[in-house]
């Protein structure tokens, strides 16, 4: 996953989900940055190759608090 600054968009870091894994976007990585899955041709870590294969992605997302300006 590859999550990018909306500001500044040379501002990126890569994660690698491994299998079963879990993530929690909050704070700024929710709300300034965007996040992807890297297209097949894209997707390596360390520069090792990730193979993209059948993925399931179960998202659970909170109500904005009534203060959350977005
Ligand atoms: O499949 C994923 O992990 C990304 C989910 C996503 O982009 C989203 O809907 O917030």
């Amino acid at each position: 996953m590859r999550l990018v600054s909306e500001q500044n968009p040379q501002d990126w870091l890569d994660l690698l989900l491994e299998r079963r894994s879990l993530y929690i976007l909050r704070g700024p990585a929710r709300y300034e940055f965007t996040h992807e899955i890297l297209k097949d041709e894209e997707s390596f870590f360390d520069g090792r190759k990730v193979p993209r294969e059948r993925r399931i992605s179960v998202i659970c997302r909170n109500l904005p608090l009534p203060s959350d300006p977005s």
